[in-house]
């Protein structure tokens, strides 16, 4: 089964609350972008950073951080226990994404190539450069920095099925662990990934200054105990079809990530 989380076994429950939040949304933001969702303005940078996970380099430092990450539902649902947020770059070859992720029990276990990397705790990347829910990518890493990239010609919702054999030809990814993985004897500060997408991997060429692009950044997260030195996942509660905590960058009002409509935007700035 291609990826049903968070989606297909939910798609009439998602049409009503769909609905009920598109209206809240309104509401809420009128006086807002169209979306009423987040924006990033990422600024170019001439001198890439060094894609090594870690977010010292010099290009970073003129880059705001984002938000806080959200409960993927949005208002009124409980605020993420550990922090993530992330950080956009431009420059001439693509697009550059710094994720930071306070955790205190850094862990991992997928090492395979477009595994589904939901299982593991995972940072998520989707992208929709022009902005029609067609043929947008996704990509998730976990803290091993194993890559799971994939292009979905359309929602799950409308019938459209995963490429899961697709390939972010060039993407360049790398996570530094403020810690250690896999190890419950200690306690972590948290994990940070950095990306460098190019613009050909997500067949698009060099955007021009002022434009933007539909995106959103999502987290999932496992809660889990130890067992004989290792971190096993907690059992799911019965009935509960989301045993796992979805936190985002821009709120869904739902527990479906693939509804482009409601992501953010980030905003490719012009030069100093
Ligand atoms: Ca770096
Ligand atoms: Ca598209
Ligand atoms: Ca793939």
């Amino acid at each position: 089964m291609a990826k049903t989380h968070p989606n297909l076994r939910f798609a009439a429950a998602a049409l009503v609350l769909l609905s009920v939040t598109w209206c809240s949304q309104q509401a809420r933001h009128q006086s807002a972008s169209s979306t009423g969702q987040r924006s990033y303005s990422a600024p170019r940078i001439n001198e890439p950073p060094t894609i090594d996970g870690r977010l010292d380099d010099e290009a970073w430092s003129t880059a705001p951080w984002s938000e806080d990450f959200v409960d993927i539902r949005g208002e009124g649902h409980p605020t993420p226990e550990f922090r993530t947020r992330v950080k956009m770059l431009w420059g001439d070859r693509g697009l550059y994404i710094g994720a930071e992720l306070e955790e205190p029990h850094v862990w991992a276990t997928l090492t395979e190539r477009d595994s589904v990397i939901f299982h593991d705790p995972d940072f998520e990347l989707f992208v929709d450069p022009d902005f029609d829910g067609l043929r947008y990518y996704e990509l998730e890493i976990n803290a091993l920095g194993t890559e799971w990239d994939l292009l979905l010609p359309r929602r799950y919702t409308e019938g459209g099925e995963a490429d899961h054999d697709w390939t972010m030809v060039g993407l360049r990814t790398a996570v530094h662990v403020d810690g250690t993985i896999n190890d419950p004897a200690d306690t972590d500060r948290g994990w940070s990934v950095e990306i460098e997408l190019p613009w050909s991997a997500v067949e698009q060429a060099v955007p021009s200054a002022g434009s933007s692009w539909r995106i959103n950044f999502s987290r999932v997260e496992w809660s889990v105990h130890v067992e004989d030195g290792r971190y096993v996942k907690d059992p799911a509660p019965p009935d509960e079809p989301h045993p796992e905590e979805n936190w985002v960058w821009s709120p869904q009002g739902l527990i479906d990530m693939h509804q482009p409509e409601t992501w953010g935007r980030v905003v490719f700035l012009d030069p100093p």
